[in-house]
């Protein structure tokens, strides 16, 4: 029985750089999720019919908001629901799923790297039939319609059982529980040469993997454990929990802290990884040896004809604006395009669509190629592992071996978080204010080149993105960004991206804290940050 529910708009369900994300007291609202999805519903046309996927990463209140959308589905008059078995999906194996099932599009229910359970966080994302995030356009209109929706459909059925692999129906439509992970493993079957890191591992190399009580327990325990003959106890923290252990599923080296302590202790494996909430990121770690995220684009793109996937190279590299520009120096190198996009996986969707880029990543540790359409941890462990069977050599060599071409790009990321919202804004205007005035003064940093707020503009569309971020560059080539962040749920981040370039004839074994630290001040004196935070450090550095 088809019922329409009369509903009221909610103030603010604008989603951002990765969808809907709120505090789960939010979504635990009547109406609150049922009225974004039908939000979502309502701007897509020529669904009837059509599959959907849905999956989540297992937080609290995955399981709740999967029986609302089965049945909103079904209301609405989608065909068919694809949905991960016990509602478990990674973010890029929903990804794969969309793509490899033809399906219409997917919603995927995760925060990603916030911390989950009752007082923390859930979200709620919509993926279009390429498999990744849906276009600012499309985003756009689900924000305005959620300001005057007025009644959802939904119908009024028993909850499905999402345990057990199999079909059933609701109304007239089909539902359809999948493994969540055997298609997903195959794929990265296909693109790795598993039998070469089967035998590294065999031959003794060590390796630890942190599922940080999230989404990619399962798919990293069949992945390393079961295809690729890693003993039993290489996955730590394997299970999916509704709460992650109360850790932030976040893969940097203050939230995996553990890892990071173990692949610098006397007892180090050869290599070391963790995944965030949804599966969609990746640290590396090798023995003694932190990878920064830009580093590891940088290295992975100049490598990655080593794997069979990528045997015939790269047609392009992508990176995000305040990603470094390590990755710029390999396409150089490799006579390849090198595109500079906003934050955010949906940007390049369409470099990958067109088939300009190949591989793609941003600094806050998310790497991905044309497999998918998002960003994906454990294919860069993946692209990792195989890299090393062939080289044989430690990442630490690998890594003296590619700054010694390239030169090195130091770099580090300070948020702020917490920040009142007004004073973030005021924080951000006062910078504004200045670009004009900057170019030709000197401050700590040295003397600043240019100054702007960066704008996009899609090479395949022509659509432009306008205030991505205030970048103020250096005569050295070092350079300092600053941007808000759009997936924090509680007042503001500001994130400040320090980034200083040596190349190959400098000194290329410094600490990053001191080869940053005129830049660390020079941050401070230009954007009065302790002025207007209140804050005079950091929350977080990465
Ligand atoms: C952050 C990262 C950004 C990433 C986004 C989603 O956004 O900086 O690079 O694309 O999270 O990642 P922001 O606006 O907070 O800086 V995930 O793993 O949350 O899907
Ligand atoms: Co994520």
């Amino acid at each position: 029985m088809i019922q329409t529910v009369p509903t009221t708009p909610f103030p603010d369900q604008k989603p951002g750089t990765s969808g809907l994300r709120k505090k789960v007291r939010t979504f635990q609202q009547p109406h609150y999720a049922a009225n974004f999805v039908q939000s979502v519903f309502d701007c897509l046309t020529g669904f009837e019919g059509q599959t959907l996927v849905l999956g989540g990463d297992g937080r609290y209140l995955n399981r709740e908001v999967i029986q609302i959308v089965l049945k909103m589905a079904a209301a609405n008059g989608f065909g068919r629901v694809l949905v991960g078995q016990s509602g478990i999906l990674s973010t890029p194996a929903a990804s794969h799923l969309i793509r490899a099932s033809g399906a219409f599009g997917g919603l995927i229910l995760s925060a990603s790297h916030n911390p989950g359970g009752p007082d923390e966080d859930f979200g709620i994302k919509y993926n279009v039939g390429n498999g990744g995030p849906a276009p600012e356009k499309v985003t756009d209109a689900i924000h305005a319609r959620t300001l005057v929706i007025d009644s959802y459909r939904i119908i009024d059925a028993d909850d499905v059982d999402i345990d057990t692999i199999g079909s059933s129906m609701i109304g007239d439509m089909a539902v359809e529980v999948v493994d969540p992970v055997a298609a997903y493993a195959d794929m990265m079957e296909q693109l790795f040469d598993f039998a070469a890191v089967r035998e590294m591992i065999a031959q003794g190399f060590t390796l630890s993997f942190d599922a940080m009580s999230a989404v990619t327990g399962p798919y990293a325990t069949e992945i390393f454990e079961r295809r690729l003959g890693a003993p039993s106890g290489t996955v730590c923290n394997g299970t999916p929990l509704p709460d992650f252990g109360h850790h932030h599923p976040d893969p940097n080296i203050v939230h995996a802290k553990t890892l990071y302590d173990l692949m610098m202790s006397d007892g180090a494996p050869n290599f070391g990884a963790a995944s965030d909430g949804d599966g969609d990121r990746n640290l590396i770690i090798g023995r003694h040896c932190y990878v920064t995220p830009s580093d590891s684009l940088a290295v992975l793109a100049a490598n990655a004809h080593l794997a069979p996937g990528y045997a015939n190279g790269l047609k392009g590299i992508a990176r995000s604006m305040p990603t470094s520009g390590a990755a710029d120096r390999v396409a150089e190198n490799l006579g390849i395009p090198l595109y500079e996009t906003p934050t955010g996986w949906k940007f390049f969707g369409n470099l990958l669509d067109a088939g300009m880029a190949t591989i793609c990543g941003e600094e806050s540790a998310g790497t991905g190629s044309d497999h998918v359409r998002e960003k994906d941890g454990i294919w860069a462990v993946l692209l990792w592992l195989n890299i090393l069977a062939v080289r044989r050599q430690s990442v630490a060599d690998i890594m003296q071996a590619h700054w010694a071409i390239y030169g090195r790009n130091y770099y580090a990321r300070h948020d702020y978080e917490a920040i009142a919202k007004d004073r973030a804004e005021a924080l951000m205007a006062a910078l504004r204010d200045q670009l004009t005035n900057l170019p030709g003064t000197s401050n700590s940093g040295g003397r600043v080149k240019s100054a702007d707020d960066f704008a996009y503009t899609d090479p395949t569309d022509q659509s432009i993105s306008r205030n991505q971020g205030v970048r103020i560059l250096f005569e050295d080539g070092s350079r300092i960004v600053f941007r808000l962040s759009g997936t924090g749920t509680q007042g503001a981040t500001l994130r400040v991206y320090i980034e200083r370039y040596i190349d190959q004839n400098g000194n290329l074994g410094m600490e990053t804290s001191e080869a940053l630290a005129p830049l660390v001040s020079a941050a401070q004196e230009i954007a009065d940050i302790t002025g207007f935070t209140g804050m005079d450090r950091p929350s977080v550095i990465t």
